[in-house]
């Protein structure tokens, strides 16, 4: 097999800019913070490509400095961007994507806008992108079930938002995803959002998969944010590196906390 070339992703999900749009500007600063040190620790990073798997915006009303001001953070990282909608920042009627053209203001963005899924070709690089945007139409959606074969590009990543479902998980919770959906999708990353905490989860033995958790300690997230960088590797390796958002001591592949599914 040819070697693929390296790569290297940032992946983040669960930003919710505009949570605090009401709520005074110490916290909506706090919040804006978080993201501007996202795109910080990318350009430290020198990653490629960046991945946003949904809940980048908390709802369709946050205000339109909150959007212009994603926009430049965006464009600031000059690598590609993909953002794939969550349930907070679904695609649809009302979506808060109408409201701003995003990828007007940052040249650099693409948006996943199709519900019944899309492979995104990204940008000058040997990757693709596939996954399916929230609609909040569909109380039963599974981000995951049924994936389209693998692409042609080298690289193929998978996007989407959901609980993965674990022997702790609560099964009145919707947007299922099974363990069997994430090794049945044959993607090299799948890049995983909703959860405010990020781990690895059990994918078999081909697919690594992960929620970066988000970069702020929104309700749950006591352990502090962080935001993952990818590499993916000339021999089909994928290690993933958790960098705190706050403070020092990024967590190594083997160390990030690992979750089984049923
Ligand atoms: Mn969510």
């Amino acid at each position: 097999m040819a070697a693929k070339p390296r790569l290297r992703l940032l992946h983040t999900s669960d930003v919710h800019l505009g949570a605090y749009d009401s709520s005074g500007e110490s916290m909506r600063r706090e919040l804006e913070d978080g993201f501007r040190r996202v795109i910080d620790i990318g350009l430290r990073e020198g990653v490629d490509f960046m991945l946003v798997a949904g809940d980048f915006f908390d709802n369709a009303r946050v205000r339109e400095e909150t959007m212009t001001f994603a926009a430049e953070q965006i464009a600031r990282l000059e690598r590609p961007v993909v953002i794939a909608p969550g349930n907070h920042d679904h695609v649809g009627p009302g979506s808060v994507y109408d409201r701003v053209d995003l990828p007007a203001l940052a040249q650099n963005l693409q948006i996943m806008r199709q519900p019944m899924g899309e492979t995104v070709a990204v940008d000058g690089l040997e990757v693709e992108v596939w996954g399916r945007s929230h609609t909040e139409q569909l109380f039963d959606f599974m981000p995951f079930e049924g994936p389209p074969p693998r692409g042609d590009a080298p690289w193929q990543i998978g996007i989407g938002h959901g609980h993965f479902i674990h022997p702790r998980a609560l099964m009145h919770h919707s947007f299922h995803i099974r363990e069997q959906h994430l090794v049945e999708s044959q993607r090299d990353y799948v890049a995983l959002g909703h959860w405010e905490q990020m781990t690895r989860v059990a994918a078999g033995e081909s697919v690594v998969a992960a929620y970066s958790g988000a970069p702020e300690g929104l309700g749950g997230n006591q352990a502090g944010g962080h935001v993952l960088v990818v590499d993916l590797l000339e021999d089909g390796e994928v290690r993933i590196t958790a960098h705190p958002l706050e403070g020092e001591g990024s967590l190594a592949h083997d160390d990030l906390p690992y979750l089984r599914g049923l």
